[in-house]
């Protein structure tokens, strides 16, 4: 038994297209609990540190110019092994080949930047879920 806490954000494509609820419930279907809720536009700052590990990469300017562009729902998450499953309900982060079944691979588009709107962010260790909620959720 390990309850764990994990950051998932609702990226701005997926609260454009009136999809948190369809999140949520997926969230709370497989038996996770909602233990935060906030809706907000991030700023550049905090992307920044939010996506420290990816800065100097090729995708890493358009990717906070993206998510900066309009409100992103974050969610503080709990439960056992919340976060691998989180991952595992969310798919892969390309949409195109994510499974169907997952968040990405029922509900992401097959578009040109498909990989950057994927719809959801989840942490992917035990070390980047704290961080992460500490900088989303202080
Ligand atoms: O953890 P996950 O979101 O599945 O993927 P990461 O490799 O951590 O990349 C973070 C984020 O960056 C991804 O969700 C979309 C974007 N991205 C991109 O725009 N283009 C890529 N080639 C890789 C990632
Ligand atoms: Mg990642």
């Amino acid at each position: 038994m390990s309850t764990e806490q994990t950051l998932i954000l609702v990226k701005p494509d997926g609260v454009a297209r009136g999809l948190s609820g369809e999140i949520l419930r997926r969230i709370e279907a497989k038996g996770y609990r909602v233990t935060g809720l906030r809706m907000l536009t991030p700023t550049r700052e905090l992307l920044a540190a939010h996506y420290e590990e990816h800065e100097g990469k090729p995708f890493y300017e358009p990717l906070i110019e993206f998510m900066s562009s309009g409100p992103v729902v974050a969610v503080r998450a709990e439960g056992e092994r919340v976060i691998e499953g989180f991952r595992s309900i969310a798919g892969a982060t390309d949409p195109t080949v994510a499974a169907p079944g997952t968040i990405r691979g029922d509900l992401g588009r097959d578009w040109g930047l498909a990989v950057q709107q994927n719809l959801v962010h989840g942490s992917d260790s035990t070390l980047s879920a704290e961080r992460e909620l500490g900088l989303w959720f202080s």
